[in-house]
């Protein structure tokens, strides 16, 4: 069993020398990815408080045990009705405290700013400036995570038959998944089949696979918290011509950009690279989405690839590659790879087979 404990006091040493720029006494950490991260504490309550020199761990009865067990070196304090969250923050005497704006609700901000007498900042992207570049423990979680996507796509490969329903499709996905050391799924399993097929996240219906038809199915499971997203296209019986052109433009589309993937260049380029290619070919109007998004903790997680992703690419960034052609009423094709950066280039965690398979 891999585990993260070797790294978090590493990652919350660099959280804390990232408060300075803030302009702020302390940090409040809220954003239960962003707890993972620092802490190694799955819960559904629990904020970290960190200033330059110290750590808490705050959180209710239900989780104090595991947060007293933390291997982060945060000091564990537990809330209760008369202790709170605010009464903590209040009783180290700050009179700053920078917040996870993106993590909080209004009404937990309002009530921070009637308790908290302090000023009141963002903690910009503090956590996720830090998650965006993976370590050794996190690379190995996204390829295990690829890898049961994999073997499920080998799966559902063997199980597809004309006349089931995409609903099947989805749910032999999720059950194989969870079967093979899955802990959950990474969000909702897509599934669409024929006319269906144009729409990029459409969910899976009672339609029934026909010959003919373009199934896509996108889809992905988390193993020790971290994401896996994958897309195959397959046809069901026959393709027409078209239909085989069409998968052809995605398909050179998607691995150019894969393999324009290198430290240095910017998350737009990889974007700008399948764009490009399908524009080429008469379809632009046909790919709506960004080509990717970073994978971590979180599904859809920094770097950005689209037109606009500023965004450098470092060794150990994350990015997906999915460019789509979508044809309303007709049909859609999108293959999706999740790659690593490397020092040289980038390293493809998803190797299932990406020529056209007709089943
Ligand atoms: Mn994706």
């Amino acid at each position: 069993m891999i585990s993260a404990a070797q790294y978090l006091p590493g990652r919350v040493a660099a959280a804390k020398a990232g408060i300075g720029a803030l302009n702020a006494d302390a940090v409040l950490v809220s954003k239960p990815e962003n707890v993972v991260y620092l802490s190694g504490i799955k819960s559904s309550n629990c904020h970290l408080i960190l200033t330059p020199e110290d750590g808490y761990i705050v959180t209710d009865f239900r989780y104090i045990e595991a947060a007293g067990n933390n291997k982060a070196g945060l000091k564990p304090v537990m809330t209760d009705q008369s202790k709170t969250l605010f009464d903590v923050i209040n009783s180290l005497g700050f009179s700053s405290l920078a917040v996870e704006e993106e993590a909080i609700t209004y009404d937990f901000f309002r009530e921070l700013s009637g308790k908290f007498k302090g000023k009141i900042s963002s903690a910009a992207h503090l956590v996720e400036d830090l998650r965006i570049v993976k370590d050794d423990y996190e690379m190995e979680c996204l390829r295990r995570a690829e890898a049961i996507g994999d073997l499920a796509f080998t799966h559902i490969c063997g199980f597809l038959k004309e006349g089931m329903s995409e609903t099947e499709v989805a749910l032999e996905l999720e059950f194989f998944m969870r079967r093979n050391g899955a802990e959950c799924l990474s969000f909702d399993t897509i599934a669409v089949s024929g006319v269906r097929s144009s729409l990029p996240h459409g969910e899976p219906s009672d339609k029934k696979i026909e010959a003919g038809d373009f199934l896509t199915m996108d889809f992905g499971c988390k193993y020790l918290g971290y994401c896996s997203d994958m897309t195959r296209t397959v046809a069901i019986g026959k393709v027409t011509d078209e239909m085989k052109k069409v998968y052809g433009i995605v398909q050179r589309a998607q691995q150019t950009a894969l393999e324009a993937i290198n430290p240095g260049k910017k998350a737009s380029d990889i974007d700008k690279t399948a764009r490009d290619i399908i524009k080429y070919e008469g379809y632009g109007n046909c790919f709506g989405h960004g080509t990717g998004h970073g994978v971590g903790l979180e599904i859809h997680e920094a770097p950005t690839a689209n037109p606009t992703g500023e965004t450098v690419l470092k060794p150990g960034m994350s990015v997906t590659v999915e460019p789509g052609i979508y044809l309303p009423g007709r049909f859609g094709v999108r293959i999706e790879d999740l790659a690593l950066v490397t020092e040289t280039g980038y390293e493809v965690l998803s190797h299932s087979d990406k020529d056209l398979i007709i089943i």
